[in-house]
């Protein structure tokens, strides 16, 4: 009897002690619904496990609790695992793959400005990146691996989640917080670049699907089949409140061209961050 009103009592006390156990929402945007096509015109590969809402970020929020950061990236459907990620050490899903750009000083070219190889993107000069959180279907070894043979000159800039899993829409990372250099400060930006998880990626694209020009099964259409095109589905836009102003704003940012004489000097699109 005394050992139980004994639990009872630290229970009650632990409940109400801040700290751990408890989480503090540090970061809470949202994106709007149907923005899932880039710069407007991108569609889904055709195949239909890619179902409608898939790719759609609605709500991006960062929390910490005790020595972590915990991550989490909500889209329009339920988050399904068609291609049984667990039989290749996966976390439990198998299209998304979410990177969290975070721009920890708001110095004008500090950092790096280019995104990571597949998405055919930079950073605006304000928005330069010290940190992504890379929210992938695949394990940190097949993540790591892939990172030392394309994006090594990044390598200090990748964050590996400890944990990496599935709750219904939303996608969730824990970090820990010295991972990113601290816990997050107000004045950092985030930028959140929504892709598909592609366990054949091209030699220069680190396991994102390709953006082409006509419709494919396991290809998004209405892109460029040259490397022009940004190959990213949906970002966040500031002030991330979730508007239709949003929405073409994010197809502003997004908008292309192509140097048809030479399309590998073509100049990439830069993304902007959202600054709380
Ligand atoms: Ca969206
Ligand atoms: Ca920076
Ligand atoms: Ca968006």
């Amino acid at each position: 009897m005394r050992a139980l009103f004994m639990g009872c009592f630290l229970a009650a006390t632990l409940s109400v002690a801040p700290g751990i156990g408890s989480a503090d929402t540090v970061v809470s945007l949202k994106d709007p619904v149907h923005d899932d096509d880039g710069p407007g015109t991108y569609k889904y590969p055709t195949d239909p496990v890619y179902k409608p809402g898939t790719f759609d970020i609605t709500s991006f929020a960062v929390k910490t609790r005790g020595s972590d950061v915990i991550f989490k990236v909500t889209v329009r459907s339920k988050i399904k695992d068609p291609w049984n990620s667990r039989s290749w050490d996966g976390n439990g899903f198998s299209l998304q793959f979410a990177q969290v750009y975070i721009d920890t000083d708001h110095k004008q070219g500090s950092g790096f400005c280019d995104g990571l190889p597949g998405l055919n993107v930079k950073f605006r000069k304000e928005s330069c990146w010290e940190k992504v959180v890379l929210i992938s279907p695949q394990g940190k070894s097949r993540l790591k691996s892939e990172v030392k043979q394309k994006a090594a000159a990044m390598k200090d800039g990748v964050v590996y989640p400890r944990v990496t899993r599935v709750k219904g829409r939303t996608l969730e990372a824990v970090v820990r917080a010295k991972d990113l250099g601290g816990r997050p400060a107000k004045g950092w930006g985030w930028q959140v670049v929504m892709q598909s998880n592609e366990g054949y990626p091209g030699r220069n694209d680190l396991l994102t699907r390709k953006v082409n020009e006509y419709a494919g099964k396991h290809r998004f259409v209405g892109g460029s089949d040259w490397n022009c095109d940004p190959q990213v589905i949906d970002i966040l836009m500031a002030p991330g409140a979730g508007t239709e102003a949003e929405k073409e704003a994010q197809h502003r940012a997004l908008k292309f061209r192509c140097n048809e004489a030479d399309p590998d000097k073509s100049p990439l699109v830069e993304l902007p961050m959202v600054y709380p």
